[in-house]
């Protein structure tokens, strides 16, 4: 198999605003210039305005209160401000929309689906709010949700929103070891699962694997299992308990806790660079203003459209663009068990024509793996309601974009390639779609609010046409607060790099009209098809193996996942390198890990390139597995140059 990428082309090609989106949209060029200008200028007053967006018990009177100052990072926006986000989510639509569809689900087996209205929203997350107060769960207290795409998913975040619990959705496609450690990391007692997931026709044990974590983890009173599939599963008669038994005996009225403005709505957790994956922690009134203020102009989303993002609710972007964000703009958001190649090539536009969605957001990753399977399965649907299309989670090469552009969105529809992250909570970097010029391939100018600074090594503001480091040098209200538990690791990973601003971990392009143009990350983080995965997870998993004395992990150019997972693997003394162990490996860390954390290539290494000190030269590893052997750049640091001959000749990714 062929999985590198095309080289990168960069494209110089430049789309303009279609005409009829410089009348329809909230905001043309004119606009944009004029009210990023003020959110810079007169900062307090614009997010003071935009404030009114959402309804608040108390209306906030302080508005931004921040400090990226060293050892004085704190985040607070809107500090004295009451609100509760399920009651802007739900509750203040009812006069108006309480038979308007909130939800439209769509199963993974196309027979099914079904459409949930604000009223029926509003009766079932009470329900399931009612459930978890029912177990003592309160304010502040915390609730894994490992549940598949199903619509109990969102009744459970919001639930929790509601009672002013703080949910961690753990993405369904983790391993009962990945579960365990962030039960334990946040000390939840209580988990919210199904007796199975479904996806592309294949059963994922939920209810199994939260059984494991549980054992492993400890300290959970409480199993919450919602029936999906049907198949039998063990029930802990102590501990576990069925959804809808549980439901039959409350009612659809609960009161909504009242919160601050920054008390915690949710945490999730990403890799980082280093370490266990980190509880990134997000607080109630920034997140939700800029999640639905995001959500309505670079979606440009107005009353009546239906709105498709295809992301898992386990992903920031399922929280800011299936859920909060679009559900406090009262739109109809679309929610979608399935994937994109199951029953066929077809389904997403099959999905788009069923439900005639106007707004459709994906990933680069889908994008390629549908452009490889050409263009007759596009072609034989209609899309004629799409207006606008999306991209996240990755750089988007210019060939997948002009591909999305000319045969999914048959040239009328633009698309708004946002750069964002976990941390950001919402979309910083953007285009609008009736404001914005379009380059294939370039995220183009700052939202407002956004203040991006291009570094050098050194921490250097660069200016004009350039690249380097993204950073960002001044709060928005979308932020991560902290990293749970651990405030010293958010300013060592967030801030240490660069004084007084925010590093993404991105490195990024500016050209001469401003425009962004992200290059990927520039840490030891990995792209996988969208999915961050840090290399020390990796590594920690297959060192872990008996027979693994050693690993290194890097990331290379994939053609489908963007990126793809590269292992060096030293094995203990006397232990064979074959074909067999080779396979054993992958299946250790998915089993380890999930399927997300896959090794693609494994290179058996007699020994791994190492400075005299000990450190491994991932630069010179990257390279290898780039297949850049002719560019590996000074070695004269490392002990012993020879181990790099033999990893050259015995690289796994020769062309
Ligand atoms: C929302 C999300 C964040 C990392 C980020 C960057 C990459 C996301 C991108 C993009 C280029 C885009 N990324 N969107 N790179 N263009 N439009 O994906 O969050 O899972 O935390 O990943 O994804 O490298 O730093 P998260």
């Amino acid at each position: 198999m062929n999985n590198r990428r095309q080289e990168k082309s960069v494209s110089d090609k430049i789309y303009d605003v279609p005409a009829e989106w410089t009348t329809r949209a909230f905001v043309d060029d004119a606009k944009y210039n004029e009210m990023y200008a003020r959110s810079i200028s007169h900062s307090n007053g614009f997010w003071a305005e935009q404030a009114k967006r959402l309804n608040w018990s108390h209306a906030p009177t302080k508005i931004e209160n921040t400090s990226f100052a060293p050892g004085k990072i704190s985040i607070k926006w809107f500090e004295d401000g009451v609100l509760n986000a399920a009651y802007n989510c739900i509750d203040r639509h009812l006069p108006k929309r309480a038979n308007q569809t909130a939800i439209i689900w769509e199963g993974d087996d196309p027979s099914q689906s079904k459409h949930i209205s604000y009223q029926e929203l509003h009766d079932e997350v009470c329900k399931m709010a009612n459930v978890l107060r029912n177990r003592n769960v309160g304010k502040g207290d915390r609730v894994t949700i490992y549940l598949p795409m199903i619509p109990e998913a969102a009744y459970a975040m919001l639930a929790c929103a509601r009672i002013g619990a703080v949910h961690s959705v753990v993405f369904a496609g983790f391993s009962p070891d990945s579960l365990a450690q962030r039960i334990t990391d946040c000390q939840s007692k209580i988990i919210i699962t199904a007796d199975e997931g479904l996806r592309g026709g294949k059963k994922v044990p939920l209810k199994n694997n939260v059984d494991a974590a549980v054992a492993k983890a400890g300290g959970v009173d409480w199993v919450v299992v919602v029936k999906h599939t049907g198949t039998p599963v063990n029930m802990d008669p102590a501990r576990d308990f069925w959804y809808r038994e549980a439901a039959e005996v409350v009612t659809t009225e609960c009161p909504c806790e009242p919160m601050n403005a920054e008390d915690p709505l949710f945490i999730l957790y990403t890799s980082g660079s280093t370490g266990q994956p980190k509880g990134v922690l997000h607080t109630t009134g920034g997140y939700l203003l800029f999640a639905s203020m995001t959500h309505q102009y670079v979606f440009d989303y107005h009353e009546g459209d239906i709105y498709w993002c295809t992301a898992d609710v386990g992903w920031v972007t399922g929280h800011s663009y299936i859920l909060y964000g679009p559900l406090a703009n009262g739109a109809t958001t679309l929610m979608f068990e399935g994937v994109p190649n199951y029953p066929s090539m077809s389904r997403f536009w099959e999905v788009i024509d069923k439900h005639k969605v106007n707004i459709f957001y994906t990933a680069p990753t889908a994008i390629r793996a549908l452009m490889q399977a050409g263009d007759e399965p596009v072609k034989k649907t209609s899309r004629k309601s799409l207006r606008l299309l999306g991209s996240v989670g990755e750089p988007i090469n210019p060939e997948a974009w002009e591909w999305y552009y000319h045969v999914v969105g048959e040239a009328r529809a633009p698309i708004v390639d946002t750069w964002w992250q976990t941390e950001t909570g919402g979309i910083l970097i953007t285009p609008l779609p009736g404001a914005t010029k379009l380059k294939p391939g370039s995220a183009t100018r700052p939202f407002f609010g956004v203040v991006p600074e291009i570094v050098d090594a050194d921490g250097k503001v660069l200016d004009g046409e350039t690249s380097g480091n993204l950073c960002i040098a001044k709060s928005w209200p979308g932020q991560m607060r902290t990293v749970y538990g651990d405030h010293a690791r958010f300013e060592q990973t967030y801030f240490s790099t660069y004084k007084n601003k925010y590093f993404t971990g991105d490195g990024c392009r500016r050209d001469a009209d401003g425009y962004y143009w992200i290059t990927g990350r520039v840490d030891d983080v990995i792209n996988v098809s969208g999915h961050r995965m840090g290399t020390a997870e990796v590594e920690s998993s297959l060192v872990a193996h008996e027979k693994v004395s050693e690993a290194a992990v890097v990331g290379y150019p994939h053609d489908i996942k963007g990126q793809g997972i590269y292992a060096y693997v030293t094995l203990m003394n006397g232990v064979e390198p074959t074909e067999e162990l080779r396979k054993e490996l992958v299946a250790w860390v998915r089993k380890d890990i999930g399927p997300i954390a896959s090794p693609d290539l494994i290179q058996f290494a007699p020994g791994l390139p190492k400075t005299r000190s000990g450190k491994i030269m991932r630069r010179i590893l990257r390279k290898i597995a780039e297949d850049e052997p002719s560019s590996l750049g000074d070695t004269s640091t490392l002990a012993d140059p020879a181990v790099v001959t033999d990893l050259v000749e015995h690289r796994q990714n020769k062309r």
